[in-house]
C-alpha cells in the first residue's frame, strides 16, 4: 500500500526549512497508538528517509499528551493474543526504519508519554520533556514486558537497577528525574517549551548532518564493537568526515573567524 501523504488522519506532518515535523495526533486519546497510525507512521517515515534535503527531524504530540502507548480500546479485554505479530508489524517495522533515518531525531515530549510512547520517544537522538510530562513504563501494569527496545534501551540510559524497578512498578518518572537519571537530554519549563524546541531544531538543521549521521550510527555500534574494533571504525568514518565540504568549510570559519555555513554534505 503507498500513500502520496495527502489523507493522514491520526498524523500531521510537514517540511520546512529543512526540518520533517511529525505530530502524534489523536488528542482525545493522548495520541495513543491505533493500526491506522502505526501505517501513517511508516508512509511519513519513508517519505522522510527518502529525502536528503532533511537535515532535522521533530517527533511531538498534539494537545496535553505526547503518546500513552497502545491504544488499548483496540483490544477486546478478557482476551489473551498473539502481541508478537502486532510488535513486528507495527511497532518494531516503524523503529527499524526510524533507524535508517540520517538526520538527527529530536523528540519534543510535550506531556505524557506510557508503555510504547514513553520507549518510542528513548529511541530519537535527542529528548526534551517539558517539566510538566512524565515517563511511565506502564508495561507491566497490564501484564507485559517493556517492548519499542525498552529492554534494551533503558539499562543503558538509567543503569540497571533503576531500569527493573520502573519497569517492574510502573512508577511514573517526572521529566527533572528523567533528567538526572540520563533517561533524557532535558527538562524545559512548559512556557518557554515550544520556542526552545523550535531554536533547537532549527539550530541542529544548520550543524554538518554527515557528521550528526555517522555521530547518531557510531555510537548506537559501540555497544557490539570491541575496544580495538571501534578504534578501527572512528578512523574510517573520520576519514569520510575530512573528505566532506562541511570539514573544510569548518575549518576554514574558524580560521577566518567567521560563523560557518554547513551544507549538511
Ligand atoms: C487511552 C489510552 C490508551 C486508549 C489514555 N488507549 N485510550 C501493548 C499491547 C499490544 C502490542 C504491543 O505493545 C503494547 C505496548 C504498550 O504500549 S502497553 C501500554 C499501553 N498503555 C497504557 O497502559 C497506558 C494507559 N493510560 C494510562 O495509564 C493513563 O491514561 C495515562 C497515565 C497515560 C494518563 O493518565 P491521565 O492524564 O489521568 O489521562 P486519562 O487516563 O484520563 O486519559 C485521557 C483519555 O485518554 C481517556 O479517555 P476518556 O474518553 O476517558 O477521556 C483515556 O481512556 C484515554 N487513553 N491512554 N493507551
Amino acid at each position: 500500500m503507498t500513500s502520496d501523504l495527502g489523507n493522514l488522519t491520526t498524523i500531521e506532518f510537514t517540511k520546512e526549512n529543512q526540518v520533517a515535523t511529525i505530530v502524534l495526533n489523536r488528542p482525545d486519546k493522548l495520541n495513543a497508538f491505533s493500526a491506522a497510525m502505526h501505517q501513517e507512521l511508516y508512509w511519513v517515515l519513508t517519505n522522510i528517509a527518502n529525502d536528503d534535503s532533511i537535515r532535522c527531524v521533530l517527533l511531538t504530540g498534539a494537545g496535553r499528551g505526547f503518546c500513552a502507548g497502545q491504544d488499548l480500546d483496540e483490544r477486546k479485554g478478557g482476551e489473551k493474543m498473539d502481541l508478537g505479530e502486532k510488535l513486528e508489524n507495527g511497532y518494531n517495522k516503524n523503529l527499524r526504519l526510524l533507524k535508517t533515518i540520517h538526520a538527527p531525531i529530536v523528540c519534543a515530549v510535550n506531556g505524557v508519554a506510557a508503555g510504547a510512547g514513553a520507549n518510542i520517544a528513548l529511541n530519537c537522538d535527542i529528548v526534551v520533556a517539558k517539566k510538566s510530562a512524565k515517563f511511565i513504563q506502564a508495561f507491566s501494569s497490564i501484564g507485559l514486558i517493556p517492548d519499542c527496545n525498552g529492554t534494551w534501551l533503558l539499562p543503558k540510559l538509567v543503569g540497571l537497577a533503576r531500569a527493573k524497578a520502573i519497569a517492574m512498578l510502573g512508577t511514573p518518572i517526572l521529566a527533572e528525574q528523567a533528567v538526572d537519571w540520563g533517561m533524557i537530554y532535558e527538562a524545559v519549563d512548559d512556557e518557554v517549551f515550544d520556542t526552545h524546541v523550535s531554536d533547537l531544531v532549527d539550530t541542529l538543521a544548520k550543524r554538518p548532518t554527515r557528521a550528526l549521521t555517522f555521530i547518531k550510527n557510531i555510537f548506537d555500534e559501540s555497544y557490539g564493537n570491541p575496544y580495538g574494533a571501534h578504534l578501527d571504525r572512528e578512523r574510517d568514518v573520520q576519514r569520510v568526515c575530512g573528505l566532506t565540504h562541511d570539514f573544510a568549510e569548518g575549518v576554514a570559519a574558524f580560521k577566518e573567524k567567521r560563523k560557518p555555513e554547513f551544507k549538511g554534505h
